[in-house]
């Protein structure tokens, strides 16, 4: 990104008069070094401040076919997008346009369709709050709520479980919290490379004696262990080792492992009555605590064992961990939420904490660690297909209209609906939905039959390629450019993962001057498409709205509870934190104001003898669909990502070497799917287990296999056989 600017670029990044890092939703600290960013987030920040650029003479010369056969990878190289680029129907190249035209365009289409619920609004959680309001704001006046977003492929989960038994489908600690944690326990989740910000504040919880337990059927870097000291050290010093306990459980065998973890200190509470259980915790503050122990008091310790390949006295281990603990912080990630029984893993870890009274108080607390930097704040702007009455109602009276109040499409639903010719118009803002969903040879079905496809992007990604019948491109500025409205430089807010709100403002010259701000598409959008038409629209000042983006934020503040006084407490360096009922005042806003104890069945899914359990997750190199590299440096892989962790005496009991070529045969309800040309690679993985990266197994997740209540795709519990490969080509 050139020397002066990269510099610059980075200086900028997490400090408070700058911008918000876009690798993930980790906090800051109140006190900032002169550097707050990752190896990661350095990668995430260099990736968008390229002063590479696509030109038109670009998509000129490749069709969408010959594109379509280049990697990845190759795509993500190719530099920022500068130019609204339109593929008409029937073409195979595409080719420049306005940006009014290109409004134009989708307004027409949007007006041409019988119903509203015929179109999608996607969004990834890069968003910043102010596009991500003024966007469902559009989308509901328009008529639907079609507002799907990367989080149902992410933290719905986490959300939907804790909504259910807390109250709120937000974590409930601070940063500070974790100085005070005797405990932390990290479950599926790998903050080495997704999080890297998180490994100094395990550092530091470390050295004061806080014991970190990690429960993850890999050793990953960082926590558990150290491949490359070098590399780490730069992190950590020399040798925190972070990890005081690793159970390295079965894929989706944490359902039995807190369970037995749970069963143990109910079984020391029974030999020392008062000592374990928080029991003036328990009665006061929740309910459901009898039925919830009578059910653990049944479950056979064999079948814990056996469900969670962790034998009994490790488990005992970490129960005595939790037992020592005054306060304890659970955190977690994908390897919890994308699983068929994902809500009750998370319902699971609810359990644990409420047994000790470790919800609600200093050090301790939930803590699902959110991926994209705003994904969070985007949900709190109203960006949801099921968006909640209050709101629903703040949003008509502010803005003077009956919202829809019909359910709307999630990511799967928004495929099945587009598959079955149900939408046919699908905008995205931001993101690649082409590759982060499942099922890629069904989800391209699904895209292909609509009339219209757009996608609002800052790079170039394989859902540009796989296409409606006609497809837009329309480029923003990213988080880093200078946005510069009537003369004004704006800044945009987001909220992380512990519910501040900060703001965020770019400092670098576009590299284009044709790039838009986010919230100038979606204003001129809603513009284009209200235009000649009578409806509550009239009464919105797009242009104001788009010019000023104090006055998003007025409107903001009528409409979403928290953000009293947003104009004036987002200036403030740093930010100012969301109310949140339990951590602030020990409040669960459930229907009878406890939290709720909740009983789970152990998983039912059932191998096969030649079967696997399948889980997709990020190399070192990668930015979700975004390919950086093609190594996993901590996990020692060079140079290929369509590799297969297999564990050792596995490979060898079906005659696999390392380096082998194998296929991977997804089976689902009598269905298979194929992906061909896998290498093998013996990893310290459990039995029966092996893990592949997202986005090159995808195309074996199943439509149809999704979480319960969440519908989040089971991109970790995906059933697999491995057979060797016919043909010897490898594919990079
Ligand atoms: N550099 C970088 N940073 C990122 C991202 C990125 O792609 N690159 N993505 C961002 C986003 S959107 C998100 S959501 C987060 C994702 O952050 P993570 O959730 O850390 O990402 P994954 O690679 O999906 O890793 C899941 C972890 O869960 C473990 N796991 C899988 N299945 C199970 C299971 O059944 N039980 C247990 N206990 N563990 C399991 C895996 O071994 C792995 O360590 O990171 C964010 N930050
Ligand atoms: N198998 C499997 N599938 C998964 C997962 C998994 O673990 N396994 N993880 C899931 C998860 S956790 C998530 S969050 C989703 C991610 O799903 P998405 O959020 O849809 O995907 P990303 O890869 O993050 O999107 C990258 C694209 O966003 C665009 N972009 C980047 N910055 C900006 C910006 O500032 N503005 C705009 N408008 N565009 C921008 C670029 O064009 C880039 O190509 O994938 C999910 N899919
Ligand atoms: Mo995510």
């Amino acid at each position: 990104m050139g020397l002066v600017r990269g510099g610059q670029a980075l200086l900028k990044v997490n400090q408070k008069e700058g911008f918000d890092c876009p690798g993930c939703g980790w906090p800051d600290p109140d006190e900032r070094g002169m550097v707050e960013f990752c190896e990661n987030g350095a990668k995430a920040v260099a990736h968008e401040a390229t002063k590479k650029v696509i030109t038109e003479e670009f998509f000129e010369r490749w069709s969408l076919e010959e594109l379509g056969r280049q990697s990845d990878y190759w795509l993500g190289q190719q530099g920022r997008l500068t130019r609204p680029m339109w593929k008409p129907e029937g073409r195979t190249h595409y080719q420049p346009l306005a940006w009014e035209e290109a409004f134009g365009k989708i307004a027409d289409h949007l007006n041409q369709l019988d119903n509203p619920n015929e179109a999608i609004f996607y969004t990834s959680g890069r968003t910043s709050n102010e596009a991500a309001f003024l966007y469902q704001l559009f989308a509901r006046l328009y008529g639907t709520n079609n507002l799907p977003d990367s989080s149902n492929m992410c933290h719905e989960s986490s959300g939907v479980a804790m909504k259910e038994v807390i109250g709120i489908g937000k974590g409930t600690v601070t940063l500070e919290d974790f100085q005070h944690a005797d405990a932390i326990f990290i479950l599926g989740q790998n903050p080495g490379t997704n999080h890297p910000r998180m490994l100094s504040t395990l550092q530091q919880a470390a050295r004061r004696g806080c014991r970190i337990v990690s429960i993850n059927p890999l050793p990953e870097a960082g926590t558990t262990r150290f491949i490359h000291p070098q590399e780490v050290t730069q992190w950590l010093g020399k040798g925190t080792l972070l990890t005081t306990l690793f159970l390295p459980v079965k894929i989706n065998g944490d359902v039995p492992l807190l369970k037995g973890i749970m069963k143990e200190m109910l079984h020391q509470e029974d030999q020392n009555p008062g000592t374990v259980l928080d029991t003036k915790f328990i009665q006061q503050y929740t309910e459901g605590f009898e039925s919830f122990a009578a059910e653990l008091r049944k479950i056979s310790w064999d079948d814990i064992v056996e469900g969670s390949g962790i034998p009994r006295d490790e488990i005992q281990k970490a129960a005595d961990i939790a037992i020592g603990a005054k306060s304890i912080i659970c955190t977690w990630a994908m390897g919890m939420t994308q699983h068929k029984n994902a809500v009750g893993n998370v319902q699971e870890i609810i359990n644990f904490l409420l047994l000790r009274g470790n919800i609600g108080r200093k050090g301790s607390g939930a803590c699902p660690v959110r991926g994209h930097s705003n994904v969070q704040g985007d949900r709190t702007m109203g960006i949801t297909e099921k968006p909640d009455p209050q709101f629903l109602n703040s949003l008509g009276r502010e803005c003077q209209f009956q919202p829809p109040t019909q359910r709307g499409y999630d990511a799967v639903n928004a495929i099945k609906a587009m598959h079955e010719g149900k939408a046919t118009v699908f905008m995205a803002l931001g993101g690649n939905f082409f590759s982060a969903t499942p099922d890629t040879a069904y989800t391209a079905e699904a895209l292909s039959r609509c009339r219209l496809t757009v996608q609002v992007s800052t790079k170039l990604n394989r859902a540009h390629l796989v296409t409606g019948k006609e497809a837009l491109i329309l480029p923003p500025l990213g988080r880093t450019d200078k946005d510069v409205q009537q003369s004004t430089l704006q800044f945009v807010s987001t909220e992380n993962t512990m519910g501040v709100v900060q703001a965020s403002q770019g400092h670098l010259d576009p590299v284009s001057p044709y790039l838009k701000s986010e919230v100038n598409i979606v204003g001129s959008l809603a513009k284009a498409t209200f235009r000649n038409t009578q409806g509550p629209w009239e009464k919105i000042n797009w242009d104001r709205l788009m010019g000023n983006y104090d006055d998003i934020r007025n409107l903001i503040e009528r409409v979403v509870p928290g953000h009293e006084h947003y104009n004036e407490r987002i200036r403030k360096p740093g930010g100012f934190y969301l109310p949140n009922p339990i951590r602030d005042e020990r409040k669960f806003p459930t229907l009878t104001g406890k939290a709720h104890f909740t009983a789970h069945p152990l998983p039912d899914i059932k191998l096969e003898p030649e079967q696997f359990l399948m889980m997709t997750i990020r190399s070192h190199d990668q930015y979700n669909t975004t390919i950086y590299g093609l190594d996993d440096r901590y996990r020692g892989v060079k140079s290929g990502r369509r590799v297969v962790f297999m564990n050792q005496t596995d490979m060898d009991e079906r005659g696999l070497a390392k380096g082998d070529p194998v296929d991977l045969v997804s089976h689902y309800h009598g269905q298979t799917r194929k992906a061909a040309q896998f290498t093998v690679i013996p990893y310290p993985i459990p039995r029966t287990c092996v893990a592949t990266y997202f986005p090159e197994a995808n195309v074996l997740i199943p439509i149809d296999s999704v979480a319960d209540k969440s519908n989040t795709p089971t991109s970790k519990s995906v059933v697999v056989t491995v057979h060797p490969s016919s043909t010897h080509s490898r594919h990079p």
